[in-house]
């Protein structure tokens, strides 16, 4: 049995009535992606902008009949296990750099209209100060800049059970060439306390962790604080925390950097190529978002 939302019932009625008799045949092979996914799309937590893209991505491919149920990247990412231990249909909110597609065989799909956008680069943003405050951390963060597989490399370890701090740490150790190109020439310091936000996404936990080592190497008494993704921007813009390598760009976030403009600092890219979307196991049979009417 399918679920529909009062809404949703609403408005499959009004578009039954505005339709023409010849569009009433064939239901059984319209109905059925929809109904192996029980018109279902797993998403994560609510303030991700993923989720207002996929939002936005239902009312454009007129996917009235879909719920966009809310969840976390862990539960989202283990109801994509599950499914794909049954072969069964799934369709996720789901993002690049992410471990997901090193570990299954996993599609985006096409999104002709472009509701999740192009290529995306994740920014480093800093409060107001901080540049007279932590001199030496702003300028790590400002020159911070690394690589997809970098992030993923760090990901897949905590996926296979280890903590982030550890994987993160032994990623640095492992990595001065790279690490070094962005503390050369900085002064040690002397334990000054440094608090960087950021929300429980595999990337962002992974990214976090890493530049919370390398200012730690460095002498800081470094502070981690996970938030939701509205309090994530509230606390650059208040000072609550000092900075957060996590900020998804030109589109994922647009709407939290237009809230806070003016109120922090964008040190700039930190990752490129970075992409979200809607994606399905290889194995499901549908290219395209608007598949999902079929
Ligand atoms: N994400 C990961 C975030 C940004 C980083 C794609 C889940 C979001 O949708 O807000």
């Amino acid at each position: 049995m399918k679920k529909l939302s009062l809404v949703a019932a609403l408005s499959l009625a009004l578009f039954a009535a505005g339709c023409s008799s010849d569009e009433t045949g064939g239901e059984a092979g319209t109905g059925s992606i929809g109904e192996q996914l029980d018109f279902t799309i797993t998403g994560i937590d609510a303030g991700a902008g993923i989720m207002a893209a996929a939002e936005e991505a239902i009312e454009q491919y007129g996917l009235d009949e879909y719920t966009l149920q809310p969840s976390s990247d862990a539960a989202m990412t283990s109801a994509l296990d599950n499914a794909i231990r049954n072969e069964e249909a799934i369709v996720v909110t789901g993002w690049t750099p992410h471990w997901k597609f090193a570990k299954y065989d996993v599609k985006y799909l096409e999104d002709p209209k472009g509701v999740f956008g192009e290529a995306e680069q994740i920014h480093t943003f800093a409060r107001i100060g901080l540049d007279t405050d932590l001199p030496e951390a702003y300028e790590i963060l400002s020159n911070f800049h690394w690589e997809q597989e970098h992030m993923g490399a760090i990901m897949i370890e905590v996926n296979e059970g280890k903590a982030p701090e550890i994987a993160a740490a032994e990623w640095v150790e492992n990595n001065q060439d790279i690490v070094s190109t962005w503390t050369d020439g900085i002064q040690p310091v002397d334990g000054d306390s440094i608090t960087l936000s950021f929300v429980a996404w595999d990337s962002e936990i992974a990214s976090t962790h890493m530049i919370g080592k390398v200012l730690e190497d460095v002498g800081y008494d470094v502070t981690l604080t996970p938030l939701e993704p509205g309090p994530l921007w509230a606390s650059i813009a208040t000072g609550a925390a000092d900075a957060m390598v996590s900020a998804w760009l030109p589109g994922t976030h647009a709407a939290y950097l237009e809230d806070y403009e003016g109120e922090i600092v964008d040190l700039g890219v930190n990752l490129e190529g970075a992409k979200i979307g809607l994606v399905v196991p290889a194995y499901m049979d549908i290219d395209s978002i608007e598949d999902l009417l079929e």
